[in-house]
């Protein structure tokens, strides 16, 4: 099933209205209005410091005399649609994009967290090339194919995004109606045949199937790389990728157009509805950015996007119950670990014994002290070892066991019956979301699952942080 229950639909939709109907011609003027708007969340679990950008941050107040006074609104019933579109969702997306916006879209192809960095990644690449990121859904990879898809908006708060960061954002069902049975030719970049070397075609997602589009792929040129002809690096730059958004580039570097497998239609890349088939490699100066605090997509993009009210109020309830609180009080400080096992066996060449590969629970309670005494320090907060919750893809029963002979209490989605209650996608966006409430985390080295919930962590919250090194006896010895 593509959509969640039209009520539901409906509620996210009206959470636009507010801007809506503050509705400009110019994105630079939207951008002013949002970083003034203030924020209507009302949950926290320890207080979300507002970080707007400063004033030379966001796009320049134009001067009065370019203000269209008088904003055009179209005639539909403009409080139930974004402003980024004409009206609701067509059946042809070309027929619901307007003249006066720039658009720019991309695929998934990953786990979920490494999907949601990619996202982050087109929304970062929308704000530098001054496009409307159009985000599709998130498509079930790792939690099984034949779970239904996931709205980025049931996600994350769209609204709350669009006002705190003064970037506009859009989801591909409020373009396209997601009941739509018209396949539509579009021209898109090839950008992971110019990064790799072993795949000869452009990288694979179910999205365009969603979405019901019929590609044409030009490759793009080989200087988007950052390290030319190195196999062991994928990365692409933001700003190379810019370029093939803007005439001069775009225009030398069209041609040798691989057609698209339905209709067989050679199109060049489109200039309305820009796209590209993967950015989970793009970056801005070298791989794996979002281990570090500069990450233009963290501080752009990342930072303001939060769970939906309803995510972060069942997280809540997640973790009061598990600490056996009362369910809708006050949470406490807590600390979460994320250990990661699972198909990261496959990077574990480095150790001499499988057993050697993963840091044991002792090491990773060293990392927890670490983080106790950080925040006893620095905060003031004496967190107990009961009030730590681990979350893990390790199946291991005795494993477990070893887990609760530490105190340590198990985030256990069987007991809790979360794939009854919310369905297949909730034990991995509430874990998730509890890694990202707690006052301090302990995660694993080079998992984006961690990875993204340390920023959270330390962005959010002020929180401690600590990663546990992996994949040799003695990995994280220090
Ligand atoms: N529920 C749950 N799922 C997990 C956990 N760790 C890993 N997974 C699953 O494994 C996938 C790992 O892919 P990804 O999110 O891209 O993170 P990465 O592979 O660690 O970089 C997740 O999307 C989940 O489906 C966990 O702690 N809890
Ligand atoms: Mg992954």
């Amino acid at each position: 099933m593509y959509r969640k229950p039209a009520l539901k639909h409906h509620r996210r939709r009206t959470l636009i209205v507010a801007f809506a109907c503050l509705s400009v011609i110019s994105l630079g003027i939207l951008a002013s209005w949002t970083v003034s708007g203030s924020s209507t969340s009302t949950y926290t679990s320890h207080d979300t410091p507002e970080t707007p950008f400063s004033d030379e941050d966001v796009a320049p107040r134009p001067h009065e005399d370019d203000v269209t006074t008088e904003p055009s609104l179209p005639s539909y019933e403009v409080e139930e649609y974004s402003p980024y579109v004409l009206g609701p969702p067509t059946e042809r997306f070309r027929d619901n994009l307007r003249n006066d916006t720039k658009y720019i879209t991309s695929w998934l192809s990953a786990g979920w967290n490494n999907d949601v960095m990619t996202y982050m990644n087109l929304i970062y690449l929308g704000i530098i090339t001054d496009r409307v990121p159009v985000v599709a859904m998130f498509t079930p990879s790792h939690i099984g194919g034949d779970a239904p898809v996931m709205n980025f908006g049931d996600v994350f708060d769209i609204k709350r995004f669009i006002r705190e960061s003064g970037s506009p954002l859009l989801e591909w069902l409020d373009v396209k109606d997601p009941g739509s049975d018209v396949v539509e030719d579009i021209g898109c970049w090839n950008i992971w045949e110019s990064v790799q070397y072993y795949e000869h075609f452009p990288r694979g997602s179910s999205v365009p199937d969603w979405l019901k589009l019929d590609i044409a792929y030009t490759k793009a040129p080989n200087w988007v790389k950052l390290i030319p002809d190195y196999e062991h690096d994928k990365c692409s730059t933001f700003w190379t990728l810019a370029r093939l958004a803007y005439p001069e580039d775009r225009d030398k570097n069209l041609g040798d157009i691989l057609p698209s497998p339905l209709h067989n239609t050679s199109l060049d890349p489109d200039e309305h509805m820009l796209c590209y088939d993967y950015l989970y490699y793009a970056c801005a100066s070298m791989s794996s950015e979002y281990d570090y605090a500069y990450a233009p997509t963290w501080r752009y993009v990342g930072q303001y996007l939060h769970w939906t009210e309803d995510i972060q109020t069942i997280t809540t309830q997640y973790v009061n119950r598990v600490f056996g609180l009362p369910e809708d009080g006050p949470m406490p400080p807590y600390i979460t670990i994320h250990v990661r096992h699972g198909d990261f066996k496959n990077w574990c060449w480095a150790a001499e014994l499988p057993e050697d590969c993963f840091a044991p629970l002792p090491v990773i309670a060293r990392r927890i002290r670490e983080v106790q005494d950080e925040l006893r320090e620095r905060k003031g907060t004496d967190i107990p070892m009961t009030r730590v919750i681990m979350t893990s893809d390790e199946t291991d029963p005795a494993w477990w066991d070893e887990v609760a002979a530490i105190g340590w209490v198990k985030m256990d989605h069987d007991e809790q019956k979360t794939v009854e209650r919310y369905g297949r996608w909730h034990p991995v966006i509430l874990d998730a979301a509890i890694q990202s409430l707690g006052l301090g985390f302990v995660g694993t080295d080079r998992s984006t699952f961690s990875i993204l919930s340390r920023r959270r962590v330390l962005d959010w919250h002020d929180g401690a942080a600590r990663m546990v090194l992996w994949g040799s006896k003695g990995a994280d010895d220090h």
